[in-house]
């Protein structure tokens, strides 16, 4: 079944465009319309097959989406936050598999090589990956190390001008199409240390992941090492320890925070369309209390959301935003985007589970959402955490 023509608007309840520069609307017209162009009309099918549209990595390499925030210098947009969060809102609007794809390029593949490489890695990697030359990839999630990452078991070990690199990652975003591939293994002396592993090394290898119902556009897989030599020149020399890919972790939930805000918007926007246009007992749907509750209590949760992500924007640009305070962010836009698309589908009856429409395929693609980059419950456990002092995860 095709796809609908792209008529998306966008809901500004709280004229919240007053709250952004030129540039910004600029930026979002930008991706917005090269969502609709290049998006839209393929996604679905390509969802349906299960197969990843690798000519986006190219497209949005041309237009800006991956590490907008890394400065002009390696390759980068040298943007703001808040051009980054719409960036992210406009491509998840589309797909979250899309806005996956650029959340991993820009903040878990160039962040950290931005942020904790050495010059020449900076400069070998960074213009490649902002343009789309190169796809990349992030392994942390190892097969029992999931929400609990500080008991990895992948390993380096010293081998003079080389480390070798041995275990295994699993869950891994765009790993079956990477050129490359930001790893977190534990070294000797059981510190976390990050380095580039390149495609082609011997004994690296990427198994796709198949038979998911959710992120069916994105191509997920594995990450297998089997002593690989990893010459030391591609470790990162300015960071060690677990922060290293929780500190990438805080940008990429940032990007999450708006990304799931945009799926959220493409299913109240598609239902409100809807229920004016069905008629069922001689009048729209939308003339009904039980759908006005819907759509009035969607709204409202959009609102809430883009004010909250909004705000930590400003506080990202001033260099004031805490990690807990992503946390609550991604968890809050992935709670109320995941509820919105559940009744959202409802109200286009038997419509609602087809391909015609968006709302079934971000529904399956939320799930995802609301459980990578920390799961709904750990998020909470940090917010808990945060404000009773008390930790509750172990
Ligand atoms: P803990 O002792 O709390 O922290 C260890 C060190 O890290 C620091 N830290 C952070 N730094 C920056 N940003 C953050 N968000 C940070 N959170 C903690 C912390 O200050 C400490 O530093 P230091 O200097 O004292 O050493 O660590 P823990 O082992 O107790 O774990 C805490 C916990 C559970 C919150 C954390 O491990 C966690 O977040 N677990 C969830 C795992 C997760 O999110 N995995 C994501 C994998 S990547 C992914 O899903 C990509 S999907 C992308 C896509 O397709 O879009
Ligand atoms: P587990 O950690 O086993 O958790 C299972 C359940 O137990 C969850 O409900 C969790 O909330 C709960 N739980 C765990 N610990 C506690 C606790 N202390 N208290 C209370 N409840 C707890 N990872 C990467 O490294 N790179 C990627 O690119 C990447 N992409 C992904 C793409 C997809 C499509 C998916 C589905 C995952 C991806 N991940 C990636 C992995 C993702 O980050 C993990 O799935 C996630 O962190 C949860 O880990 P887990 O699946 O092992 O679940």
């Amino acid at each position: 079944m095709a796809a609908r023509a792209d008529l998306f608007q966008s809901p500004d309840y709280f004229a919240l465009d007053e709250l952004l520069s030129e540039e910004h609307k600029l930026i979002r017209e930008t991706v917005r319309n090269y969502v609709k162009k290049e998006i839209s009309p393929i996604i679905e099918d390509y969802a349906q097959r299960a197969e990843f549209p690798e000519q986006i990595v190219k497209q949005m390499g041309e237009l800006g989406c991956f590490g907008p925030t890394v400065s002009v210098e390696y390759g980068g947009g040298g943007l703001d936050y808040i051009s980054y969060g719409l960036m992210m809102q406009e491509l998840e609007r589309g797909d979250s598999g899309v806005r996956s794809t650029a959340s991993v390029q820009g903040s878990l593949v160039m962040y950290p090589i931005y942020a904790y490489g050495s010059e020449e890695q900076k400069r070998k990697y960074l213009p490649k990956l902002a343009n789309g030359e190169f796809l990349g990839c992030f392994g942390l999630t190892e097969p029992n190390h999931g929400s609990d990452p500080s008991s990895m078991l992948t390993t380096i070990k010293d081998a003079g001008d080389h480390v070798i690199l041995n275990g295994a990652k699993m869950w891994i975003s765009n790993a079956p199409y990477a050129h490359v591939a930001v790893v977190w293994a534990k070294d000797e002396h059981n510190i976390v240390r990050g380095l580039i592993v390149e495609r082609g090394m011997p004994g690296f290898s990427t198994p796709t992941t198949h038979g998911k119902w959710s992120l069916r556009a994105s191509a997920t897989g594995e990450l297998v090492f089997d002593n690989v030599k990893v010459p030391k020149e591609n470790i990162f020399p300015n960071v060690q320890g677990l922060k290293g890919p929780l500190g990438c972790l805080t940008k990429a939930r940032f990007g999450i925070a708006w990304g799931a805000l945009g799926a959220a918007m493409d299913c109240y926007d598609t239902a409100l369309r809807y229920s004016k246009e069905r008629i069922q007992f001689d009048k729209p749907i939308a003339g009904f209390q039980l759908q006005q509750k819907k759509l009035a209590e969607m709204v409202t949760e959009i609102t809430k959301a883009q004010l909250m992500v909004w705000r930590l924007g400003v506080l990202m640009n001033e260099g004031k935003a805490t990690p807990q305070q992503v946390s609550m962010a991604k968890r809050n836009s992935c709670e109320i985007a995941t509820n919105i698309a559940r009744d959202a589908r409802q109200m286009l009856g038997g419509m609602g589970i087809t391909g015609e429409y968006s709302i079934m395929r971000h529904m399956m693609n939320l799930e995802s959402v609301i459980t990578y980059e920390g799961t709904h419950d750990i998020h909470l456990l940090i917010t808990g955490m945060d404000v009773t002092g008390i930790n509750a995860f172990k």
